[in-house]
């Protein structure tokens, strides 16, 4: 596959956020979404601006005959050049082109497992302006057969939860704001889906995305909307664990903050504890996790290494020492299904997206697309 033509141009992300597009060969349309609890370690999302980026690939011509996956390697070094984003949309372009589109198919055509949904249903942190938990996301963890069932099941309990909390506003990922404190979301979660699952019948787990980054400061973690305000270190993990304990949390990611892998190490491992900010999908890091036993299971986002190419490697290091692997939308999203397709392509556990809004949706329904091809 030869690129005879490539156009960028500018669109908004759901955030309202200036976003990259790319278009290869008229037909294959690709973009990058944008991170706001973004991790100290992840790549660049534009070297100087979108414009710049734009602008640079609207001149840009590589004269090479794409034909497998590891000819993206040919496109890694604009990510020094332009940024993580505009490479990312560029290679998920090629990607698309080289495939007709049939991307998880191109990458895995044997591919039949399908990632379990979390569903981000109630939220806070870095995800709002307004007054709300400190813990980011709330996720729903569902418990059925298959990948719609699953999908639903997330669909049914967010909507339980907007008419009981009469909740009136949402994160940028569409979750419920409850202005309430962390231990109390947790205990009306916990009613929630012990009610759900004695009406349905179906089981659903939570677990949280606790981004701690965001509220560490000066070497304490500092809650507005909790039990206890200021933790030392020692503190919050004793007080994530005793979380998991208390509210049977299937999923906790990012407890503690970007740089205590020792700490992670300390975490029940009963439960997925995730590292997003931690390992900011970069091999290195992600080794270095491996070695101090710090998670049992990792968030991918391709641009927060911006390239394809590497975030591939990840993966496949992932699963060979045993980590689960939970692919990730960001909070600033665009219309683009990709990650349906990685998942499924790169057979990984999980996807983490939100339950409503059309750029989540979106993702949603490509996977319950694809369970229809595959099975
Ligand atoms: C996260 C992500 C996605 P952001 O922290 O996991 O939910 O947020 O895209 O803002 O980094
Ligand atoms: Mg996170």
């Amino acid at each position: 596959m030869l690129i005879k033509e490539l156009k960028a141009r500018i669109i908004k992300n759901s955030r309202n956020e200036n976003a990259i597009e790319v278009i290869v060969n008229k037909k294959y349309v690709a973009s990058a979404p944008s991170g706001a609890s973004t991790g100290m370690y992840e790549a660049k999302a534009f070297t100087k601006d979108v414009k710049f980026a734009v602008n640079y690939l609207n001149n840009f011509s590589v004269h090479y005959d794409f034909e497998e996956f590891k000819d993206l390697e040919v496109l890694d070094h604009l990510k020094l050049i332009i940024g993580g984003n505009p490479t990312i949309a560029l290679q998920y372009a090629v990607l698309k082109a080289m495939s007709k589109n049939k991307v998880y198919n191109f990458l895995n055509p044997r591919a039949k497992r399908l990632p379990i949904p979390l569903g981000n249903c109630v939220g806070g942190g870095a995800h709002t302006k307004i007054k709300a938990s400190d813990i980011q996301e709330f996720l729903l963890i569902p418990e059925a057969k298959t990948f719609s069932q699953m999908a639903n099941i997330n669909r049914n309990v967010y909507d339980m939860i907007g008419k009981l909390s009469k909740a009136k506003h949402k994160t940028d990922e569409g979750a419920f704001i409850l202005n309430e404190r962390n231990e109390d979301i947790f205990e009306f979660l916990t009613d929630l889906v012990y009610e759900f699952r004695e009406h349905t019948g179906y089981k659903v787990n939570f677990g949280v995305d606790v981004a701690a980054s965001q509220f560490f400061k000066k070497g304490k973690y500092h809650y507005n909307n909790s039990k206890q305000k200021v933790l030392t270190r020692e503190k919050q993990i004793y007080q994530i664990n005793d979380w998991i304990k208390e509210y049977n949390l299937g999923y906790v990611e990012d407890g503690l903050e970007e740089n205590d892998f020792s700490g992670f190490a300390k975490l029940n491992k009963k439960t997925l504890i995730c590292g997003d900010d931690l390992i900011t999908t970069n091999l290195e890091r992600l080794k270095k996790a491996v070695k101090a036993k710090s998670v049992n299971c990792m968030i991918v986002k391709p641009n927060q290494i911006g390239s394809l190419i590497e975030t591939k490697k990840v993966v496949d290091f992932a699963h060979k020492h045993g980590i689960k692997t939970v692919i990730s939308h960001r909070s600033g999203e665009t219309m683009d299904p990709m990650i349906a397709h990685l998942a499924v392509g790169w057979n990984m556990n999980y996807i983490k997206t939100g339950i409503f809004g059309k750029e989540r949706e979106v993702k949603l329904k490509e996977l319950a697309r694809i369970e229809r091809e595959i099975i």
